[in-house]
């Protein structure tokens, strides 16, 4: 047995120069003289990952021979971000760190910049999945993250001349990556295809092709809590690297086919798209990573044992399924349960429903993922056999509830065409979660109303949250300093709701007067970031106003640009005095899914709109608007401190919980938005006063659809949005020509689905009053002020608690 020791003790400046120092000799080869910031980079890595070590083990220990049940979270994203800082925060080691690189002639900043940063997610959901693991190693809950180490992220986005997106592959791997550690002998079988056939009375598997699912491990360093989770990646190799027959026909192309085919699996992140794909690859990575992971589950819990009591495997972990996307894990389970280790149906429904849950990320019924029977028949025979089986028994079950005929008809999970994931989720787990009050609830009124009805116990709410490590400590250390001053404490970076010792200070102009230096100061930095990375020149006398998030109709990008276009004729026309200008610069920041062809049009108008707008004389000085390209979570830690003005204006009932507008609440911005997903709680914490509220609700948005809703009506009443659309009809942001968004001018005049021109006045109007208020720098800051003392129920350590006390059911290791 090897002795299970505590985290290693801190180490001085020196001694961590000295580490930095031998991993640049042993591993990166190099000498201190030779080393440059990347080589220090991986060095420091390295050093800060060896620190680690003792804390994961023994983790990983007590995670196993202890009586706490662990967590499973199971997400196709984990959009992580650079993992330097964070670990070096996390290790207690960031002064050291500092210390030494000086000593070692480097600028820490350098060294942390060196990273590249992974982009294994699309946005929200796969950042979410980031925050939690964060939480949970700081909470001290015993946890794995499981997913998919794809080859390439999330692509790049960069504009044409024409302010086109264009995509380029994000092949994150190009550069030495110190934090994953690929671990061969860990690996498990997935296999895909063949035929069910019956043996001795029992249905056999035989699968046509199968792959190598090799676990690349990342440590989760928790804050201060001397744990540290393990988020384990699956990368897909094949089993055949070479076919040696068809290799020594010299057929050489053929002969590296089947690898080829083998790890496309993990080659590429799927950029979300606005129509459903329905693709056989991504139901491959699906599969793939489900399956690694359940058989690793059981490695883990059940070492060395080949017939073990799998009755106790709810108690030992519960798996969280991140939407849609890992839910053949609940089929797989039961192939396994039933095919692998002989269970019986029932005892092993019994053990499935116990172990998996479901959150929900959307409202919108097409986004729920369905697949065609026939591909999962294809790929998966035993699988679309066991839904079968799933769905026989949901019907009968419904029956016996008397739940009538059409009402189970529209509630099947398994129609005979297709199998539709959302509602084998809600069947096949013990519970399912919304991502933000509003949107539970709707869940349950609209998009799952009738499994509500069936199952009312089965549905819960847990709001979003944040870490307030990365978003708070890292993206913003003035602010940090700052809230750690007033409060005479840094214990709120573990305890965030301790903010609120923050509001008597918001009467305290001397500390008004200090918040509004820091956000000062965090504008001067950002002004000389962007000339850095996009040789952008910013006048930082200006109010910081920004929009940042996957590009969609819903979340009404497009409301943004038409009142800046509004604003820009109003200047040119002088419609208003010179005096009366708020100067403003607003930033948006937006991938469009490469598929999505409004979406992709929206962001050529808007970088057509800055073209124009920042090169035209008449508003200099009190106009600018810049799309910055390629959005990350880099981008996030430096735009959202500087920010002043957040826009989370998407149509009431829509955007399902938001988390950036999180993030901008705890770093003093304050919010312009609708009623709608975490902006609800946000005004009700933060205060109605401290909001900018507009819009229609959810009932009025269901009642003008209800009535037939016009949008040219809309064009026609107000003269501001008239113009502002006429703009963009007439070639103001094309060079005169008039064809160049006629799709997007057609679609707001006769479809508008997201009845962007039926908020445009309320949104427009609202401005005025964020003017006047900006005008009284004191009163601003106070209220933003009280943004970030308000915000302390937005860390997903609280959405963790929450998840812990109405799902999981289980806690901290002792
Ligand atoms: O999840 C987002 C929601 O829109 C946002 O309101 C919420 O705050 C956040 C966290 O709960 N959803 C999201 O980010 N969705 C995706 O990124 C996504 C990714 C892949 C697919 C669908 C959606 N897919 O179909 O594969």
């Amino acid at each position: 047995m090897t002795e299970i020791t505590a985290p290693k003790s801190p180490v001085t400046a020196d001694q961590f120069a000295d580490e930095i120092r031998e991993q640049l000799k042993y591993t990166q080869n190099v000498t201190p003289e030779q080393a440059t910031a990347a080589d220090v980079y991986v060095a420091a890595s390295k050093a800060v990952r060896n620190h680690l070590a003792d804390a994961w083990f023994k983790t990983q220990a007590d995670t196993v021979n202890g009586n706490t049940k662990a967590v499973g979270y199971f997400s196709a994203e984990f959009l992580m971000g650079k993992q330097l800082e964070n670990a070096l925060l996390n290790a207690g080691l960031t002064d050291q760190f500092d210390s030494a690189v000086e000593a070692l002639g480097f600028q820490p900043k350098d060294i942390i910049d060196a990273e590249y940063e992974p982009g294994l997610g699309n946005g929200g959901l796969g950042r979410l999945a980031a925050c939690f693991i964060d939480s949970l190693a700081s909470l001290g809950v015993p946890a794995f993250g499981y997913g998919i180490q794809y080859k390439y992220g999330i692509f790049k986005q960069t504009f044409d001349e024409n302010g086109k997106q264009v995509e380029t592959p994000d092949y994150w791997l190009n550069n030495e990556e110190p934090w994953g550690h690929i671990d061969y002998n860990r690996d498990q079988k997935v296999s895909f295809g063949g035929e069910v056939v019956e043996e001795n009375g029992k249905k056999v598997w035989k699968p046509a092709w199968s792959v190598r699912a090799v676990p690349v491990d990342y440590l989760v360093p928790g804050y201060k809590s001397q744990r540290v989770n393990t988020l384990r990646l699956w990368t897909a190799k094949s089993y055949d690297e070479f076919d040696l027959l068809a290799f020594n026909r010299s057929e050489y192309m053929d002969a590296v086919k089947p690898q080829v085919k083998a790890e496309n699996i993990s080659k590429i992140l799927y950029p979300e798209d606005s129509t459903k794909v329905g693709k056989e690859l991504r139901l491959e990575q699906q599969y793939f990573f489900v399956s690694a992971s359940l058989h690793d589950a059981i490695r883990v819990f059940y070492p060395g044992q080949d017939k073990p009591d799998l009755t106790t495997f709810p108690n030992k972990i519960t798996f969280q399924l991140n939407d849609t996307h890992p839910v053949i894990g609940i089929p797989e389970l039961m192939r396994i349960l039933i095919d692998e280790y002989d269970y019986d149906w029932d005892t092993a429904w019994d053990i499935t429903v116990k172990t998996f849950n479901y959150t929900c990320h959307t409202l919108l019924p097409e986004a729920l993922e369905v697949w065609p029977a026939s591909l999962i028949g294809e790929l998966l025979p035993r699988h679309l056999e066991i839904i079968e089986k799933i769905n026989e028994q949901f019907e009968d079950e419904l029956k016996g509830k008397g739940v009538a005929d059409e009402t189970i008809e529209r509630m099947r999970i398994y129609t005979g065409d297709s199998v539709r994931m959302a509602y084998l989720a809600t069947y096949g787990g013990s519970h399912v979660n919304g991502v933000a009050a509003l949107h539970s609830q709707l869940l349950k009124d609209m998009t799952l109303k009738d499994f509500s009805d069936v199952y009312p116990a089965k549905f819960t709410n847990v709001t979003n949250g944040v870490t307030p490590r990365r978003f708070v400590k890292l993206a913003n250390p003035g602010l940090s300093d700052l809230i750690t001053e007033g409060l005479g404490t840094d214990k709120w970076l573990s305890d965030l709701e301790l903010l609120e010792g923050l509001a008597p200070l918001a009467k305290d102009d001397e500390f008004v007067k200090k918040f509004a230096a820091v956000k000062a100061a965090n504008k001067h930095a950002f002004v000389g970031f962007a000339k850095d990375h996009y040789g952008l020149d910013i006048d930082e006398n200006t109010m910081f106003n920004t929009m940042v998030k996957r590009l969609h109709e819903y979340k009404r990008q497009s409301l943004k640009i038409l009142a800046v276009i509004s604003k820009y004729a109003a200047i040119k026309n002088g419609t208003v005095s010179a005096d009366d200008i708020l100067p403003r610069t607003v930033f948006f920041g937006a991938k469009a899914a490469p598929g999505y062809y409004l979406a992709k049009m929206t962001i050529q108008l808007i970088n057509n709109v800055s073209k124009v707008v920042n090169n035209d004389p008449d508003v200099k000085g009190k106009l600018a608007v810049h799309m910055l390209p390629n959005y990350n979570i880099e981008m996030a830690q430096n735009l959202i401190p500087a920010t002043e003005l957040d826009e989370q204006i998407s149509q009431a009932g829509k955007e399902a919980s938001g988390t950036g507008n999180m993030k901008f609440a705890l770093n003093g911005a304050l919010t312009v938005g609708t009623l709608d997903g975490a902006n609800v709680e946000i005004r009700e914490r933060v205060g109605a006063e401290n909001f900018f509220l507009f819009g229609m609700t959810v009932d009025e948005v269901e009642k003008l659809y209800a009535d037939g809703y016009d949008p040219a009506k809309y064009y026609e009443a107000d003269p501001r949005l008239k113009q502002a659309i006429d703009l963009v009809a007439n070639g103001t942001f094309s060079n005169g020509d008039r064809n160049a968004y006629a799709p997007l001018v057609a679609d707001w005049l006769t479809k508008d689905w997201f009845m962007t021109l039926a908020d445009f006045s309320a949104y427009a109007d609202i401005q005025a009053e964020i003017e006047k208020l900006y005008r009284d720098p004191l009163e601003w800051n106070r209220k933003a002020l009280l943004n970030v003392a308000n915000s302390g129920f937005f860390s997903s350590d609280r959405s963790i608690e929450d998840y812990l006390e109405r799902i999981w059911h289980t806690g901290p290791l002792a």
